[in-house]
């Protein structure tokens, strides 16, 4: 998942507590993508929903959320279990 931001903006992972409050302490293990943008490969990104805000806007709200769920089966019928799915939403 690649974020296009210019230099202004970051993406930081938080609690979900966290996000709610519009606050910007990282979460313990969560990613950072550096101001300017960057690339989170699945590694990094762990089943489940993940909360992210830019350090320098959450004051105005400017945040998102990475929903990542992990599928069994392969439209190819490779039988890989490595398949996921990101959905994702931005507020700002
Ligand atoms: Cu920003």
């Amino acid at each position: 998942m690649t974020f296009s931001i210019n230099g202004s903006h970051d993406a930081r992972e938080v609690s979900q507590t966290t996000w709610n409050a519009n606050s910007s302490a990282a979460l313990l293990g969560g990613f950072q993508v550096p101001f300017g943008g960057g690339t989170l490969f699945p590694a990094q990104l762990g089943v489940g929903t993940h909360y992210y805000v830019c350090t320098n806007h959450i004051s105005m709200g400017m945040k998102g959320t990475i929903i990542v769920q992990k599928y069994n089966w392969c439209c190819r019928e490779c039988s890989s279990s490595k398949h996921f799915y990101f959905s994702k939403s931005f507020t700002w």
